[in-house]
């Protein structure tokens, strides 16, 4: 056998072990230069050939291609292997932390809607509640709103039909109670209102929970009870709060009510504007000409009514200085809650 054949065939020994023992993929490529490479031993012995005498070509040349073969093939193989290697390593690597799901949770005007709900619950009020586009009937006749008042105006209340609207406020929540109830009545109507109205302090949309009592020999004592109730629930147990005279069409004597300044506790600050006090609801006690809209008899019974701004309160009880983080979903902001 001709010095070449022998070489071949070392060579070619040589590059199926480099290839088979090759662990990672640069040992593999290193093994596919040095013998296949356009300098590699095997490249070059096939060169080699061509110098050898005619006689003797054609074995030499059957080897080298032979050899040639199954050194291309070992390093397909390889190539193989180790790129399945590398997927069950990724597949299997146990110690890689773990990615963990996103957990949303509930949104902060949904939890304190939640959690005004049940303070009024515990005070023995029940939940109820009314469709967000309302006729004009609810909104305002029946509420004892005069044809004329400000916020029938197309300008003041967002209509969506012929006396048909997003209701400005959850009162009429009260009427429609009121017709299928009969007293002793003690409800509560979360919800969403909208209007006109758009400021670091106003949303065009925003929530209220409405309160309805109706029952016998029910005063304005027992208005200011269930309110410092809820307050000093809602906000903390030395939370005062104040009664400020007011007007609403539907409730008669009617009051703004408001709490001590949560950042001051009342000494006068930038929040409060020096008064001490922030204002949180409107409140009264139900006019009796509401009575004969639901056929009630204002002799037997009589009550009181509130609507409270969610987000106002929330705004007051987390410190937050513009009504529009409630609703930009950034989620930096939300997620504090
Ligand atoms: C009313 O809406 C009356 N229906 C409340 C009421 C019910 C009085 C029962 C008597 C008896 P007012 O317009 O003041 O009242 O709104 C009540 C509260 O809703 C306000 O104190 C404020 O906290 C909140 N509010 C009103 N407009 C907006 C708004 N655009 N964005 C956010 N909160 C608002």
């Amino acid at each position: 056998m001709s010095a070449l054949l022998e070489k071949i065939a070392s060579s070619q020994k040589a590059a199926l072990e480099a290839m088979a023992q090759a662990n990672q993929a640069q040992d593999l490529e290193k093994a596919r230069v040095d013998f296949l490479g356009a300098k590699g031993q095997l490249t070059e012995l096939t060169r080699a050939v061509g110098t050898l005498p005619p006689e003797e070509r054609p074995q030499a040349g059957q080897a080298a291609n032979v050899a040639l073969k199954a050194v291309k093939a070992a390093h397909q193989e390889a190539v193989a292997r180790l790129a399945k290697a590398q997927t069950q390593k990724a597949a299997l690597d146990v110690t890689l932390p773990g990615r963990r799901r996103p957990i949303g949770h509930q949104h902060l005007i949904g939890r304190v809607m939640t959690e005004i709900c049940e303070i009024f619950e515990r005070l023995g009020f029940s939940v109820v509640e009314g469709p967000e586009v309302e006729t004009d009937y609810y909104n305002f006749e029946a509420l004892n709103f005069p044809a004329d008042h400000p916020s029938r105006d197309m300008q003041e209340s967002l209509f969506v039909g012929d006396k048909l609207l997003l209701r400005t406020h959850t009162s009429p929540v009260q009427i429609r109670t009121m017709e299928q109830r009969k007293p002793p009545v003690w409800v509560v109507a979360p919800g969403k209102t909208y209007r006109r109205d758009d400021d670091i302090t106003h949303s065009p949309m925003f929530h209220q929970v409405e309160g309805l009592v109706v029952d016998e020999g029910v005063t304005m004592a027992d208005l200011k009870g269930v309110l410092s109730a809820f307050a000093t629930s809602f906000f903390s147990p030395d939370t005062a709060i104040r009664l400020r005279p007011s007007f609403f069409p539907f409730t008669e004597p009617s009051a703004e009510v408001d709490i001590a300044c949560v950042l001051c506790g009342g000494k006068g600050c930038r929040l409060c504007k020096g008064s001490g006090w922030l204002e949180l609801l409107g409140s009264g006690m139900v006019d009796p000409a509401l009575y004969n809209f639901v056929g009630y008899d204002p002799k037997k019974v009589s009550g009181f009514a509130f609507g409270l701004g969610v987000d106002r309160a929330a705004m007051l009880k987390y410190g937050l200085s513009n009504i529009r983080h409630l609703y930009e979903g950034d989620l930096r902001f939300l997620e504090q809650f």
